[in-house]
């Protein structure tokens, strides 16, 4: 290669193979491909889970123009229902029976994945939540008819369980807190001391 710059080779080697002429004898540039997100595809489209708590890993494929897969893309991942599953970065959970759509989302681009929890053992008759700081922690809670649901305080901070009808807890730092239901249905509640601070308990 002594006295033959590889630059140069480049330049020629783009220059040979760059464009077509035109009718009026002028060349085209061809432009350099810059990759676009143009697809995004999820793992499984359905999934079928069994029982409260168990979850299931999707991935999220983002690919450029020509096919090949992105893999710094930010991919966002929201359930249709968080009731029925909760998903975050992928991993679905499932919370009760029903049926879900979880969506992956990247810039424009989206995919669906229907999910179905089919559980067969009935819901437990009680359930423990633990009220961290600014968290309730499971958010979603199953429980049978007739269950009881008792939450734990745990953080340093006060807070409170507030439903919007029937009884909710005082504003504590400490303590515990226990409501029974006896009417099914989905009721959600909030720590009316934090925005933002929520939970649901299903009940079947
Ligand atoms: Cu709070």
């Amino acid at each position: 290669m002594k006295g033959f710059h590889p630059i140069a080779v480049l330049l020629f080697g783009l220059t040979a193979c760059g464009g077509g002429t035109s009718p009026s004898g002028g060349t085209t540039p061809t432009q350099p491909v810059v990759p676009v997100p143009t697809s995004i595809t999820i793992s499984l489209s359905s999934v079928t889970l069994t029982s409260p708590g168990e979850v299931a890993s999707l991935t999220a494929t983002v690919k450029d123009q020509s096919g090949a897969p992105m893999s710094s893309q930010t991919v966002t991942w929201t359930s249709s229902d968080e009731g029925v599953v909760t998903v975050s970065s992928g991993t679905v959970t499932a919370v009760a029976n029903g049926s879900a759509t979880v969506t992956a989302t990247s810039g424009s681009l989206s995919a669906q994945a229907s999910v179905k929890v089919e559980s067969s053992s009935p819901p437990p008759s009680t359930a423990n939540v633990t009220v961290n700081d600014n968290v309730f922690n499971p958010s979603a809670t199953t429980i049978a008819l007739g269950g009881q649901v008792t939450w734990t305080w745990s953080g340093s901070q006060q807070h409170n369980v507030t439903f919007q009808s029937g009884e909710s807890s005082a504003t504590q730092t400490s303590g515990t807190f226990s409501r029974t239901f006896s009417a099914a249905g989905s009721f959600s509640y909030q720590c009316t001391v934090h925005s933002g601070m929520q939970g649901s308990v299903s009940v079947d």
